[in-house]
Formats: C-alpha cells, sequence, structure tokens
C-alpha cells in the first residue's frame, strides 16, 4: 500500500484509485460508488453551508418512514445521493433511512453487483442551530440471483460490508471511509471542490477521553447500565473518569471519539427497549469504521458487524469507540445478565 502523510496533496480520486490497484481483481465498480458518494457530499455540503441563509431552513410538512418531520435538506440530500448513485452501473439497489423499501435502480439503467444503504442527513433536527450533522453510508454485495437487488441484499450482517464511511458537515467538510485497508480521512477544500487526504490510517486510542450519552433517560435504564455508566464516570471500578461530551449529532459524537478516543452510548431503556440507532446505514457503517481504526461496536452483547438483520430500519441498542471502553460495556452486561432489560 502507498504510504501517504497527510503532507502530502492528494485527492481522494487519487487515493481510490491506489487502493484499488492493491486489488488487480477489481473492477472499478466500488471505486465509482466511492467517487459518486463524494460527488453527492459536495453537493450536500454546498446546501448545509447555505442552509442558514435560503429558504432551505426549516421543515417539510412531509413525515419520513421514521414518522420524523422531513428537514428540507433532509429531502435534498437523500435525492443527492439517489441522483449520484442510480445511473452508474455499480448498484443493484438502495436503501435509505428517509424511504420505507428498497430504492431500485430505474428502468434503462444498468444494475451493478452493489447494494447502497444510506441515512442522507442523520441529526438534522440540529441543522437550524447549526450544530454538525452527517451522511452515512454502507455499501454490500448482491448476493441474491438476477438483476435487481432485493431484502435478502440489504439484510446482511455488518461484516460482510466491503465498503462504509460517513461525511461530517462541521467546521469543515469531512469524508472518512474504510475499505477493509484501514480508515482514511479526506477535507474539502471548498476553493478547488476537491476531498484531499488529511487523516491517512486514523486509529482510536485504546481508552477512551470522552463519554457520549444522553443520561436524560437514566430512570429509564436497567441496573447493569446504570452499573456501567458510572464505571465510565469513575465513580465504581478502577477507570479513571471520561468527559462527557454529547453533541446528539451521531456523526460529530463519533468523529470527535474516533479521532480523540471515547465511547458513544445508547443504551437499551425502557422508552425505546430496542435502542434508537438503526442497524443498517447508522450502527454497522460506523461499526466497520471503528474496528478498521482499532475500536469496537457492541450492541452491549453482541459484537454489532454479527448481528443477523431482520427489518431493514430495525433499531440496536449501540456502544462503539475505544475498544477498552466497549470491552468494559460487554463486560458489565455479561456480569449482570438477569438484569440486563429489567
Ligand atoms: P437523543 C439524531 O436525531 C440522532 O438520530 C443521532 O444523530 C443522535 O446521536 C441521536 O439521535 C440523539 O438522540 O435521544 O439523545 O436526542
Amino acid at each position: 500500500m502507498v504510504q501517504h502523510t497527510a503532507t502530502s496533496v492528494v485527492t481522494i480520486e487519487r487515493f481510490i484509485i491506489e487502493q484499488e490497484r492493491l486489488h488487480p481483481e477489481a473492477t472499478g465498480e466500488l471505486s465509482g460508488i466511492l467517487y459518486d458518494m463524494a460527488l453527492a457530499a459536495k453537493m450536500i455540503a454546498n446546501k448545509v453551508r447555505l442552509s442558514g441563509l435560503a429558504d432551505i431552513l426549516g421543515a417539510t410538512e412531509n413525515a419520513n418512514v421514521q414518522g420524523e418531520i422531513q428537514q428540507k435538506l433532509d429531502v435534498f440530500a437523500n435525492n443527492a445521493i439517489i441522483k449520484a448513485m442510480d445511473h452508474g452501473g455499480r448498484l443493484c439497489a438502495m436503501a435509505s433511512e428517509e424511504e420505507p423499501g428498497i430504492i431500485p435502480i430505474p428502468e434503462g439503467f444498468r444494475c451493478g453487483k452493489y447494494c447502497l444503504l444510506f441515512d442522507p442527513l442523520d441529526g438534522s433536527s440540529n441543522i437550524d442551530v447549526n450544530v454538525p450533522v452527517g451522511t452515512i453510508f454502507s455499501v454490500v454485495q448482491k448476493i441474491t440471483r438476477g438483476r435487481a437487488g432485493e431484502m435478502e441484499d440489504m439484510l446482511q450482517p455488518g461484516r460482510r460490508q466491503v465498503a462504509s464511511g460517513y461525511v461530517i458537515y462541521g467546521s469543515s467538510t469531512m469524508l472518512v471511509y474504510t475499505t477493509g485497508q484501514g480508515v482514511h480521512g479526506f477535507t474539502l477544500d471548498p476553493s478547488i471542490g476537491e476531498f484531499l487526504l488529511s487523516h491517512p490510517n486514523i486509529r482510536i486510542p485504546d481508552e477512551g477521553r470522552y463519554l457520549s450519552v444522553n443520561d436524560s433517560y437514566e430512570a429509564n435504564w436497567d441496573e447493569p447500565t446504570k452499573l456501567l455508566m458510572r464505571k465510565y464516570r469513575g465513580l465504581e471500578g478502577e477507570r479513571k473518569p471520561l468527559s462527557v461530551r454529547y453533541v446528539g449529532s451521531l456523526v460529530a459524537d463519533f468523529h470527535r471519539n474516533l479521532l480523540g478516543g471515547g465511547v458513544f452510548c445508547y443504551p437499551w431503556n425502557r422508552k425505546m427497549p430496542i435502542g434508537k440507532l438503526r442497524l443498517l446505514y447508522e450502527a454497522n457503517p460506523l461499526a466497520f469504521v471503528c474496528e478498521q481504526a482499532g475500536g469496537g461496536a457492541s450492541d452491549g452483547t453482541h459484537r454489532m458487524l454479527d448481528i443477523m438483520p431482520t427489518e431493514l430500519h430495525q433499531r440496536v441498542p449501540l456502544f462503539i469507540g475505544s475498544k477498552r471502553d466497549v470491552d468494559l460495556a460487554i463486560q458489565t452486561y455479561a456480569g449482570h445478565s438477569e438484569l440486563v432489560g429489567a
């Protein structure tokens, strides 16, 4: 693998090509998906920049499949990704947080061997208050026969992902992705419209600095969860206390913890017994990135990437970040299995 440092000026396109060359069997289809995701990210970033100005601000009157009021940027981001992807001949189907079912490749367009699952704009309720939001994406290979992608192609465990990543629209726009060859971050230079390699080979510290959790749900947590949070806060056990940092925007919280070390927790609670975050296009893609950076991800009991999906929009409890901190969650729940969910 060509070793790059953050000082060499490498565009994402050049990096993708160099990575592709490491795989003689590569057809270039996966590279094409990553190019198209970078293009969609630039289009979305451009709109997010303006969100405080144009009439983009505010919500549409429609609710999406999740019943959440769609922000206009949600709709724009969803369409931008679909339009950037649906005619490239690399995909056989897509799935989005914003759509109830599978998004087929239109008749007349060639189908490829991959499926794309994505959350076009996670955390969009934060848009109007200028808090960073993000796009999350996951790529799996088609496993069914025939032209069109089917639900079975979508419902694969996270360990079968061939690529995943996210875009964070923050003080700068960054695209972070993995194809199983480490994790690499690219920062958008808006003056030339290029994503430039800024964070080669990202590694997450084994032990975190930050704890990201919304503890307003504490009254509805089970006992193991309360014990785990006391451990993270240094009130129980030997762990030194973590600083609490919670933005309320998954990509922003995850990105900070990926670079600085930390654990993001969205535990089971009596009001949301199956968690809030979605397995296929939020937990799994971030889990693949996190593991490739040396971290871990779990629902508190299982490795996230081993969970067998049953529904397109299914939710999971999520513990993701520094390996030791995720392991502490697994150990705590295992040690009190009789109280989990009580
Ligand atoms: P809560 C945003 O709505 C989101 O889906 C994630 O981006 C974020 O991590 C989570 O929900 C925040 O949820 O219940 O703490 O407001």
